[in-house]
């Protein structure tokens, strides 16, 4: 499988990540975001909405929207709950982390960290929309090791990378103990160096 992405997108990550977790080779091709290579005719070729992550398969199919490739890549493996009810929470995480999460906590991040904009330039909701969505988090760690039931899942994988980069978007983590917890639990877990 080859799979198209950029190795600063936590969307990538997550893609990246599941494949390694589950020892699934693939050759990964380093398309840049926000540098016009995602516009190329090349590119739209394989995604027209011209985002990364894409997966094209052996059999020449291609997948985008990282949350339904990670689901198609862990169908029938430990990070998809067996419970049907375990499996909802986990989907309710998934479709929040886009919803919710991804377009404040990411969003922020890339326009700090990657595009390099001063606070004046960037909206003034997303921080302390981001704080709330940070402290909710912290608030439902602060019970239990994962997001959903006893162990990870694709709900940890997905809400981790943005996560793990928030301070690069202005937010403390140090502000939020629980969810540096989880995250070096996530990196154990994974086998990924702190950062
Ligand atoms: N909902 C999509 C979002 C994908 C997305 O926003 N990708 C960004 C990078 S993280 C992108 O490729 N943007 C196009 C560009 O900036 O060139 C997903 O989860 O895959």
């Amino acid at each position: 499988m080859q799979i198209y992405g950029d190795d600063r997108s936590g969307n990538c990550l997550k893609v990246r990540w599941t494949a390694e977790h589950l020892n699934l080779p693939y050759v990964w091709h380093e398309v840049l975001a926000l540098t016009g290579q995602t516009a190329s005719p090349e590119f739209r070729a394989l995604n027209p909405f011209g985002q990364v992550p894409v997966v094209r398969f052996d059999d020449g199919r291609t997948l985008a929207q990282s949350n339904a490739i990670i689901l198609y890549l862990a169908e029938g493996s430990s990070l998809i709950p067996a419970d049907a009810f375990d499996r909802a929470k986990m989907f309710e995480w998934l479709f929040w982390e886009q919803y919710s999460h991804e377009v404040v906590i990411a969003v922020r991040r890339a326009k700090v960290h990657l595009l390099g904009q001063t606070d004046a330039e960037i909206d003034p909701s997303l921080l302390p929309r981001g704080q709330v969505i940070l402290s909710r988090m912290n608030e439902h760690l602060s019970e239990r090791d994962w997001f959903v039931g006893t162990a990870f899942t694709l709900a940890d994988m997905a809400l981790l990378p943005y996560t793990r980069f928030a301070d690069q978007g202005g937010f403390e983590l140090h502000r939020y103990p629980a969810i540096q917890a989880w995250i070096r639990r996530c990196e154990g877990f994974l086998g990924l160096p702190a950062l």
